[in-house]
């Protein structure tokens, strides 16, 4: 390609230089908008500062596990991980990931910087396993979480019917592809458990 455009060089240069004059402004803009969103230079702005919202627990409908769903989000600079979960009604709490209606577990999540860690119906979700008691709908079921870095935080979650959805019927899925979803991911699992 370049040799063919030799010839051409003088003729095409000047408007070579406007374009790249163009473009070093562009790049400038650009680097402009970044510096911004990464603003906030004070020391506490590079720890992670997380927040715990939307957790909730459907009703479960097996006796020995439930479901918990919520979300974090991290308004720091730094990106956290989420690396286990307690609760005092559960004999165990695991991560779980669902990828392609398949249930994995996983040793942690990662909060990312200025971002959020979510977990929802039918995705990413948190299994109270070896259930001491079944959790009713009202209540509200104490967990911990632990992370990489921050400090464990303990949320009350509220155990809401088995069909919630945060989302409601104008969500991504729909509540009742997710929640479907998620029952049979679990049914899944359960299968897997009993290894
Ligand atoms: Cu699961």
């Amino acid at each position: 390609m370049n040799h063919r455009t030799i010839g051409r060089r003088r003729t095409t240069g000047r408007r070579r230089a406007l374009a790249g004059g163009a473009l070093a402004l562009a790049g400038a803009l650009a680097l402009a908008g970044c510096g911004d969103s990464g603003s906030g230079t004070a020391e506490t702005a590079k720890k992670p500062q997380l927040k715990v919202t939307g957790a909730y627990i459907p009703e479960p409908t097996a006796d020995d596990m439930a479901a918990g769903f919520l979300t974090v989000t991290n308004k720091g600079g730094t990106a956290d991980s989420l690396t286990s979960a307690t609760s005092d009604i559960a004999g165990s709490v695991t991560l779980h990931s669902t990828k392609g209606g398949v249930m994995e577990e996983e040793k942690s999540f990662g909060v990312p910087a200025g971002g959020e860690l979510k977990f929802a119906s039918g995705a990413n979700h948190l299994m109270l396993e070896k259930l001491k008691r079944k959790p009713k709908r009202g209540e509200k079921v104490a967990m911990t979480l632990h992370f990489r870095t921050s400090d464990p935080v303990t949320i009350e979650v509220p155990v809401k019917e088995a069909t919630y959805s945060p989302d409601g019927p104008d969500g991504p899925d729909g509540p009742e592809n997710n929640t479907h979803m998620s029952h049979t991911s679990h049914m899944t699992h359960m299968t897997h458990a009993s290894h």
